[in-house]
């Protein structure tokens, strides 16, 4: 500001820079350009009730969903896999793995139903695609591949609103509400999501990284997100039959 009242001819110079430098900030903050996330994967390397990711969509309303993601754990106790949250439902989608062994939750419309039966080892690389369709009602789960049956949890009404979507932490109310016994550490690669229910086909792709059809909502390779907290973007190492 001294340097302002000193020299009135500059001083218009000088706020035009300090405005321009907010604008191109703003753009910056704003507009976070997609990135291409092959080969990497986000690491949540500790127990907090803050640190997530937020991946960003501009969709609000899905009569279907599919989600797909790649994840590796040591935690035996509750925690979160993909939370969906709109202003009407916190849990409009969530993916949840329970406390007790080989029981997953899923919650569409915060309607829930458990799965069981399905070997989630701790400590392994695991890929986990769950599907909903309003109008049936039904979802389902795929574990490396492998089905669970297809049970009947909400129909009739679409996820409809602004939507949030965060990893790493379970949302309680739109955007927050995070609890720390829910957070999830270890790593996680390859979301994608759709907004329609895969064919087994398809996802049986997937798993296998084979040529699939990327995700038309959430595109690993053209991710748009946003890091709170300890969270690390790291390359995702290769598995063992693949060194030399
Ligand atoms: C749900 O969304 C689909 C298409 O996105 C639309 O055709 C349908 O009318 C919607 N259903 C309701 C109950 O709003
Ligand atoms: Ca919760």
């Amino acid at each position: 500001m001294r340097y302002c009242t000193q020299h009135p001819d500059t001083c218009i110079d000088h706020k035009m820079k300090v405005l321009l430098l907010l604008v191109m900030l703003t753009a910056a903050a704003c507009a976070a350009a997609p990135q291409d996330l092959s080969g990497k994967m986000f690491t949540f390397p500790q127990q907090t009730n803050s640190a997530h990711v937020r991946l960003e969509t501009s969709r609000e309303e899905f009569s279907a969903v599919t989600v797909c993601l790649r994840s590796f754990t040591d935690l035996s106790r509750n925690h979160v896999l993909f939370s969906l949250a709109t202003p009407s439902a916190a849990n409009d989608f969530l993916i949840f793995k329970k406390t007790a062994a080989d029981v997953i939750e899923l919650i569409a419309r915060n309607s829930n139903v458990e799965v069981v039966g399905q070997e989630y080892k701790l400590n392994t690389w695991h890929s986990v695609c769950a599907t909903w369709s309003s109008q049936s009602g039904l979802v389902q789960f795929w574990l490396d591949g492998r089905p669970s049956s297809r049970r009947f949890v909400n129909s009739g009404s679409n996820i409809t609103g602004h939507t949030i979507i965060t990893l790493g932490q379970e949302q309680d109310s739109h955007g927050g509400g995070f609890d720390i016994k829910q957070c999830f550490i270890g790593m996680i690669s390859d979301v994608h999501m759709w907004d329609y229910v895969l064919s087994s086909c398809e996802i049986q792709r997937y798993v296998d990284n084979l040529n699939f059809t990327p995700g038309n909502v959430l595109n690993w390779r053209a991710l748009q997100f946003q890091i709170t907290g300890r969270v690390l973007l790291e390359n995702k190492p290769v598995s063992l039959y693949e060194c030399h």
